[in-house]
């Protein structure tokens, strides 16, 4: 039966995490996969969390199937966080809203959706992307193309070529977009810029879908979030994906969200009804635990504050060692300019280091990150900033 089966490729960055474990070196660090860790390098349970799952306990609670689409105020919390508490459009009911797993379950299943109401539609993705983005729109049966993004020599955003391939494509075309904190560049477009973006979409009729996997790690979470906004300000509908996997560092738990803006109240229901048949008939109904640990931190005024803080303390940790990195690289003896490292957002510095001082980086020194370049700031830390730096400079 399997004799033809051919070997599949290995994801590229997961796949590092296997080579990294399987390293002896003592002196390795892990900057591949984008995953965050605290001053310690260890993977952080939020007080918060820890809190709510001490509540959660105590209540005991049995385990029934969810609704469908998830926990009710759990969907409510997300879009509360997406749209802003007080949005008009929650308050008309024209947002669905369903629980996924994780933002990579929120992609899937907008991309599921999509492909039944516009089959013959492309996708676009910026280039680069998170790789994923292309397999999953792949394998949802879409041809997957790019748009321009990143510009090696200016270290930032390609925009004019982004904008022109954006008012170039075809009425229909899907436009993956990262609401914030680009991965892998960590190069954000400005509020003025997306209002450009915005116009193409509109004009073009191409339907965004906006990936929110880092809400709270670039300013804030009311300022990350201004792009959804400016989105419902210009009157169209379009699809978001969340993720809580890094905000809530529940990775393992997978929790995220896919909400979709519509033009009605009765649309809406129309739309949840369908995005209810995708999750239907690929897992039936998403798991409680997660989803109710995030709803309980959210909708509990004492613990949400107390995620606030730990929020912006993750992602002022990351900008603290954006800075050392700068500071150590020219400690080290690095003369070319590298503070574009501190103009980058999010957990990510697309270093500008070729695949082969990459591959140097991993074989003499243990240092692994992505051949693209890619660098995981957000697991730098005192204890292993200076090696890692020296390392860097050695092979620069
Ligand atoms: N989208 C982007 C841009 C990401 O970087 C990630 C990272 O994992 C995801 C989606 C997926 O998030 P999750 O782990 O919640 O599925
Ligand atoms: O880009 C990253 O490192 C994270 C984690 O298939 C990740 O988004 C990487 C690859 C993948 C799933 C998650």
């Amino acid at each position: 039966l399997f004799a033809a089966v051919e070997m599949a490729p290995r994801d590229p960055i997961l796949g590092l995490n296997e080579q990294f474990n399987a390293d002896p070196n003592p002196a390795k660090v892990n900057l591949g996969v984008g995953v965050y860790t605290d001053e310690n390098g260890k993977l952080p349970l939020l007080a918060c969390v820890k809190a709510a799952e001490a509540q959660l306990n105590e209540a005991a609670r049995a385990r029934g199937y969810l609704p469908i689409d998830g926990i009710a105020a759990y969907d409510k919390a997300v879009q509360g966080l997406v749209f802003g508490e007080s949005s008009p459009l929650l308050a008309a009911g024209r947002v669905a809203t369903v629980q996924a797993l994780g933002g990579t379950g929120g992609l899937k299943v907008g991309a599921d959706f999509l492909k039944k109401l516009n089959p013959g539609a492309k996708v676009l993705i910026s280039d680069p992307s998170w790789e994923n983005h292309r397999a999953l729109f792949t394998n949802a049966g879409f041809t997957v193309e790019t748009y321009p993004y990143y510009d090696a020599d200016k270290k930032g955003v390609n925009f004019d070529a982004m904008l022109a391939c954006l008012n170039a494509a075809a009425a229909g075309t899907v436009v993956v977009l990262h609401a914030c904190c680009h991965n892998p560049t960590g190069y954000d477009i400005t509020a003025a810029q997306w209002e450009q973006v915005i116009a193409a979409v509109k004009s073009r009729n191409l339907v965004a879908f906006l990936d929110m996997a880092y809400q709270g790690f670039g300013d804030g979470i009311a300022e990350d979030g201004a792009v959804i906004g400016q989105f419902v300000a210009a009157g169209i509908d379009f699809f978001v994906s969340t993720s809580f996997s890094k905000s809530f560092s529940l990775y393992g738990e997978r929790v995220g969200a896919l909400s979709v803006v519509c033009a009605s109240k009765e649309e809406t229901t129309r739309v949840l009804s369908q995005l209810k048949i995708v999750i239907r008939t690929n897992y039936s109904n998403p798991p409680t635990h997660g989803a109710q640990v995030v709803a309980t931190v959210l909708t509990t005024p004492a613990l949400r504050a107390q995620w606030e803080e730990e929020l912006a303390g993750m992602r002022n940790r990351i900008k603290a060692m954006r800075t050392a990195l700068v500071e150590r690289l020219k400690q080290a003896g690095v003369t070319s300019d590298v503070s574009f490292i501190t103009t980058q957002r999010g957990m990510f510095s697309y270093s500008g280091l070729s695949k082969p001082q990459m591959e140097r980086l991993r074989s003499e020194f243990g240092v692994y990150g992505v051949d693209s370049g890619r660098i995981c700031v957000a697991a730098l830390n005192e204890k292993n900033i200076g090696y890692v730096t020296e390392s860097i400079a050695k092979v620069m």
